[in-house]
Order: C-alpha cells, then structure tokens, then sequence
C-alpha cells in the first residue's frame, strides 16, 4: 500500500476502532508507522515536529498478553531514525528491540523496517519511542497489553481506561536543542514546557485551550495508564482531591498501593484506578519536577489537565473557582519520591506468582557516575570548563558506528569488547560529601558484560556523589527484573543483603537509582541477546551512562536467537 498520509489516517483510525470493539479478533496484529514530520502548535508558536502517523503523542499499539504484532516503520522524515518497544521482553528477538547501534543501525530517510513485536508476560502499560539522539521527544506512544482473551484484571473492571502521556516540550527543534547540547558539553537547554498528552495546560502561555481533559462519571473507576515520556525528568503526578490506587508497574501487577501523588521516572509506567467519588466539579491534575540534583538546571514549572464530572460546571458554573490544584511534593524531596517507589510490592499472588531468583549465580556491581572531560582552554559548558559525561564502573560508553548485534551474531571483531568489570575498579566512599577531582574523569570505552543463558543474575547499582548525586532511573532492555533492595548511602555487602525482599519485590524494566543511594535488582538469564542497560535521562544516556549485556545461547535450538529478518538496515 502506497503510504498516503489520509488513508494512513484513516487505517489507524480503523485500527483503533477494531482494537477497542473487537478485542477478540486475531486478525489486529499489523501496523503501519510512518515516521514524518507535521506542524503542531504550542506556547504560542508553531513548528515542525517528527512524529509517527501525523500524531502528538503518538498511535497508541494494541495487544493481549503473549500476541505477536507486525509494525512496518516507514521513514518519510528527515532524519535516521529507530523505534524501541519499551519495556517488551522480545524474547530472542533482539532484532525488532531498536537501540540505535546496539541492536540495529538506523532506518534512514526513504528507507523501511519490518519490526516483530513478541509479548510474552507482560500485562499492562507499556510504551514505544525513537531510541536516537532527542528525537523521543515527540516520538513516542503507548502500548496497551490487555490480559489475555476472555480473561479479567486481578481488579474491578474499570468504566473506562485513559492513557496519561507525561511529556517535555522545547520551543527549539528538538535536534537543534540536541545537538547545541552535544557541541557545548554541558547540560541540555531547559525545555520550556511539560506535558500531559502532549498539552501544556492552563499555567503556560497560549495553552488553555485544547488541555487535556478526561470526562468523569460520578461513581464510576478509571484506569489512567501512565507513561513518563520526558526526556530528563522524573515527576510527581497527583490529582486534586482523588487518591490514586497503583495496581500495576511496567505491565507486571503490583497490591494495591493508595496515594495522593505518584512519583515516576523517565521511561516507567504506572497503571493507575481513580475513583470518581468527590462532589461533583472540575479538578485539576498536574505534574511537576523531582529534581535532586545540586546545581543540575530545570523548568521549575507545573503541567495540568482537567478531571470534569458529568453535569457539573452548568452554564460555566462550578462550586470551586479555579479549579483546585493538587498537593504535589517540593522539587527536591527525595524522602517523597523514594517513600513511594519503595512501597510498591509486587500482586504476588496465585494467578501472578512471583519468581525472582533466590540464588544468585552471576553478581555484579556498578557504579552510576556523572564525570567530567577536561576542555581544551576549559572552553566547554560544563563545571569549570569541562566537558560532562557520565558512567557505569568508571566507563562512558562510546556507541559504536555499527551495531553490537551484528557484530556478535556475525562474529565481527573490532565494534565492542567484553572486558565490563564484575566491580567498581576503584574502592572509594561513593557518596561521601567530599571527593578528589581527579576521580571525576572516566575512561571511554565500547564494553559489554557476557552472561550464560538462564544464569541468576543480581546487579548492584550504586549512585556516587561525584560532580553531583542524582537519582538514575536505570533501565534493561529485553527483560524486567525484581527490585529486591535499595538504601541511601554505600551498598554495605555483610547488612544489606540480610533486608532483601525476595517475597514480593517489585517487577520493572526501569528503577531509579536513588541520589545517593543504591538499589539491587534480580532476574533470570532466560532471554538470549544483545540487552542495552542504561539511565533512561536522555542526557545521561548521551553522556555514557550504560552498558550492554550479551545473554548468549542456550544449548537448545529454542534457547537461541532467532534469525535476524530479511530487511535490517544497514550502516
Ligand atoms: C520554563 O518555561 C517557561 C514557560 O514556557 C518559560 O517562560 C521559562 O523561560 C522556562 N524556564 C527556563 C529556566 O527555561
Ligand atoms: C554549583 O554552582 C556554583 C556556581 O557555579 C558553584 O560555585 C558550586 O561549586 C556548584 N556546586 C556544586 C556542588 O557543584
Ligand atoms: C520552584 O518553585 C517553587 C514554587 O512553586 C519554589 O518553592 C522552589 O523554590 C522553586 N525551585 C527552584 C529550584 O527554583
Ligand atoms: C530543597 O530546596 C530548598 C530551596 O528551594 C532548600 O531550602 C532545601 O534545603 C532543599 N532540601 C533538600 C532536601 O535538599
Ligand atoms: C513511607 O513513609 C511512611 C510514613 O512516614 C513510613 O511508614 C514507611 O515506612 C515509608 N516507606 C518507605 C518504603 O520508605
Ligand atoms: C587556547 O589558548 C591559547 C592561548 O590563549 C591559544 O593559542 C589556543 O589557540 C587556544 N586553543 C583552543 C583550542 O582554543
Ligand atoms: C577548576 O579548575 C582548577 C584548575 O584546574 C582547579 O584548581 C579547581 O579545583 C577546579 N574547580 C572545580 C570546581 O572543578
Ligand atoms: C562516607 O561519606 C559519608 C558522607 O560524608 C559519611 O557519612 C560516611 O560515614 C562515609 N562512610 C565511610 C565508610 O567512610
Ligand atoms: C576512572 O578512570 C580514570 C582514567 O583512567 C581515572 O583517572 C579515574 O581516577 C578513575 N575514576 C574512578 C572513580 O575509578
Ligand atoms: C533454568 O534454571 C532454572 C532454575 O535453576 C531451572 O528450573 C530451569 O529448568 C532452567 N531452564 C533451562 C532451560 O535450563
Ligand atoms: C557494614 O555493616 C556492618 C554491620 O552493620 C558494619 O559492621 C560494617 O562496618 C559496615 N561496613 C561499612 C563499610 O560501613
Ligand atoms: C544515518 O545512518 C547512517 C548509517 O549508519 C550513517 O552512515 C549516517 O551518518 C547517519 N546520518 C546521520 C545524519 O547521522
Ligand atoms: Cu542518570
């Protein structure tokens, strides 16, 4: 089919159709994306942005749990790009999983990629989103993995379901922030506006109009699936008067946690029930910052979306005038955001059983840095000069210009090395308040962690003070793992192992990393592949934060990679 953009319209219009009043049909299982600038106005002005399918945020993919799904990527826009599946496993699929020169190079302008996406037990929110430079900004959509067919949610059926897309919006071009930022070698320009479903919201200029606005009946439950799609922010979402009851991360369910405000990183997902069961009026819901970084700059600003109740504000008249506004946490109160990420405790129950590993075979430990790069002339944009970077073990990750995959499923010497330390190289006090400057540089390097198939693995993360401790939403591609412990300060070996939870932790493809502090996360090798782990702050990432782990073949021929398709772009 010849990709004109109306009818592309109009089949993704069907698409949804079908997926939301035949969720039994086998046949909604291909896509088309077609990735194409179009303008979009916000904040007053106008500009070109990428997007998939004309959409801001993006189509949103629809799926039972364990279902194949076909989606043809057709590049019409100006740049390279790459689509990652965040948060689905693809088991032995590493092809269809999308980081750029990790798993594929990139489809270039002009140019297609078939991508298979295989569910396997996810169940819940997910996402989609450009996986080069800044192009995620506007490249992004939900994913939506219904239990599977005929079967319910381990909670009341909700009235209705609403996808909540929390997002950053630049008045520039997104790569021109983009590449400003790789020039000056300090920190990215501040965006100018958050978003909830791609609208700014009452407090910015020019964006009354048109805010998002979910109509509620009085009585009835809501299942917000909410996406944090910023690029560098975690955030704190709330909604006026309403509690929020989580009942799923990152599609695995979690017991029922009930809170005023939720707290969500980059890259994570959070399925939420809101009872509409306040007098009925408009309410505000908002997001706004958590920011726990000395120094690091950001838009001290609130997005905000309406919650309406049916048959209230007649003739334009509601009982609170403005609306009222919802308690959110101050931008730095790291207590806040780690008290509600550490309450999550996985559903653990019959139906959904937990597995996390209870022996662990291969251990490791990492360190997440921020560093700095001496400048010529001290001539860049970072702290005194310098230009920033940022690690794991003390190495910045340099992407290759040819992908990992490739050149470990063909044996192609020369793109990566294996030699990722098991330990930080250097002991020191990692979050002490005073650390030498000499330790703030790292070393460059392309390094990966080999793993044996279906071997138990634990990581240990550990934040450090260097340049300035922050929180490092750190996540793993190709797998979720158990969040079986976390603390402020130093990992100590000998005590904090003996407070593992290893009865419900939480299940998740992305954790943050608290300021200071460091988490320990579990799973079982059972996934054969090229896997990106990485801090999921887009200027993180830029800097160097990750790493690949190669998950090698099993003995058996279905503990193998599948074969790479037909039509992989090449460099
Ligand atoms: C934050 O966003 C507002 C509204 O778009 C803008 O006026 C302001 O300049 C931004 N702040 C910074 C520090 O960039
Ligand atoms: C924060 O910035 C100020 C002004 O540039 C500088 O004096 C101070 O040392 C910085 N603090 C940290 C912890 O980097
Ligand atoms: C952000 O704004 C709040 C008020 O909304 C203020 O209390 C806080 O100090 C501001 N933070 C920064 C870093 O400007
Ligand atoms: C948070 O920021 C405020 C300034 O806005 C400061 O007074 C306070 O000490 C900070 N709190 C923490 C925990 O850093
Ligand atoms: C969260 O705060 C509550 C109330 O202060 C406390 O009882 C609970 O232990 C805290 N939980 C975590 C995980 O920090
Ligand atoms: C650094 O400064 C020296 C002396 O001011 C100058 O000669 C040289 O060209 C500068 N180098 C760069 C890379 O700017
Ligand atoms: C800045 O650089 C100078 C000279 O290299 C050094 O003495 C000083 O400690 C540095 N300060 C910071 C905050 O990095
Ligand atoms: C590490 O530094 C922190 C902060 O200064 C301090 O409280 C702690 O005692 C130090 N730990 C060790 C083992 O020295
Ligand atoms: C990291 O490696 C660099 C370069 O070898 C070295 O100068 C620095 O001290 C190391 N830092 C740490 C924390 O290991
Ligand atoms: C993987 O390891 C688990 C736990 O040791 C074991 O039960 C399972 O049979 C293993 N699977 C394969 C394919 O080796
Ligand atoms: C680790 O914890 C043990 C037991 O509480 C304590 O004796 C030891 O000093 C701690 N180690 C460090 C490096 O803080
Ligand atoms: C696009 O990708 C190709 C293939 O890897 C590469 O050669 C080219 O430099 C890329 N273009 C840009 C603008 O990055
Ligand atoms: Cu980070």
């Amino acid at each position: 089919m010849s990709p004109n953009s109306n009818s592309l319209i109009l089949y993704f219009l069907a698409c949804v159709l079908f997926s939301s009043f035949l969720q039994d049909s086998q046949a909604f299982h291909h896509f088309k994306f077609v990735v194409k600038e179009a303008r979009y106005r916000r904040l007053c002005s106008s500009k070109e942005i990428l997007t998939v399918n004309r959409k801001f945020p993006g189509p949103t993919l629809y799926a039972h749990r364990g279902d194949t799904v076909i989606v043809d990527v057709i590049n019409k826009g100006s740049y390279n790009i790459t689509l990652h599946w965040h948060g689905v496993k693809q088991p032995r699929n590493p092809w269809s999983d999308g980081p750029e020169y990790i798993t594929q190079c990139p489809i270039r302008p002009g140019n297609r990629f078939r991508q298979k996406i295989i569910f396997s037990d996810e169940e819940g929110t997910l996402w989609w989103h450009a996986h080069n430079d800044f192009l995620r900004s506007t490249v992004h959509g939900a994913i939506i993995v219904y239990p599977r067919r005929g079967l319910p949610y381990p909670f009341p059926k909700p009235y209705a379901e609403v996808p909540i897309i929390l997002g950053e919006w630049w008045k520039e071009d997104a790569m021109v922030v983009f590449e400003d930022f790789v020039r000056g070698g300090g920190q990215p320009k501040v965006s100018d506006a958050y978003t909830i479903n791609g609208r700014p919201g009452d407090f910015y200029p020019c964006s009354k109009r048109g805010k998002f606005k979910l109509k509620a009946t009085y009585g009835k439950s809501y299942l917000l699936r909410i996406i944090n799609a910023a690029l560098d922010e975690i955030l704190f979402f709330g909604i006026a008067k309403h509690k929020l009851t989580v009942v799923g991360t990152d599609a695995s369910y979690t017991k029922p946690l009930t809170r005023d405000f939720i707290t969500i990183s980059p890259g994570q997902t959070l399925d939420c029930l809101l009872f509409a069961d306040q007098k009925p009026d408009h309410y505000y819901m908002a997001a706004r910052p958590y920011v726990s970084g000395i120094n690091v700059t950001f838009n001290n600003t609130t997005t905000t979306g309406m919650v309406k109740y049916r048959g209230a504000g007649l003739h334009g008249r509601f009982s609170s005038s403005p609306p009222l506004i919802p308690y959110l946490p101050c931008f730095n109160d790291t207590s806040a955001a780690v008290n509600f990420s550490g309450s999550l405790k996985s559903l653990a129950s019959k139906d959904y059983p937990v597995d996390v590993p209870l022996t662990v075979k291969k251990r490791f430990m990492s360190t997440v840095s921020v560093n700095t790069f001496p400048c010529p002339n001290k001539t860049c944009d970072g702290p005194n000069g310098t230009r920033l970077a940022a690690s794991m073990n003390n190495i910045t990750f340099v992407t290759p210009s040819f992908d990992v995959l490739e050149a470990y499923y063909y044996g192609i010497r020369g793109v990566f090395g294996k030699n990722f330390p098991d330990r930080p190289p250097f002991v020191f006090n990692y979050t002490a308040d005073y650390l030498p400057l000499e330790l703030q540089r790292s070393k460059r390097g392309t390094e990966v962690k080999t793993i044996k198939y279906n071997s138990s693995v634990e990581i240990i993360l550990q934040g450090t003070k260097l340049v300035a401790g922050i929180d490092h939403p750190m996540h793993l591609h190709g797998y979720s793992y158990y969040v079986v412990g976390w603390g402020l300060g130093n990992f100590n070996e000998s005590k904090d192992p003996m407070n593992y939870n290893l009865v419900d932790p939480p299940r998740r493809n992305t954790i943050a990393v608290p300021k200071n502090g460091w988490t320990t996360i579990r799973f079982r090798a059972d996934n054969p592949g090229v896997w990106l782990l990485h801090c999921h702050l887009e200027r993180h990432i830029i800097w160097g934060m990750s790493t690949v782990l190669i998950v090698r073949d099993g003995k058996k021929p279905e503990e193998r990679i599948l074969p790479p398709p037909q039509d992989m772009p090449a460099c």
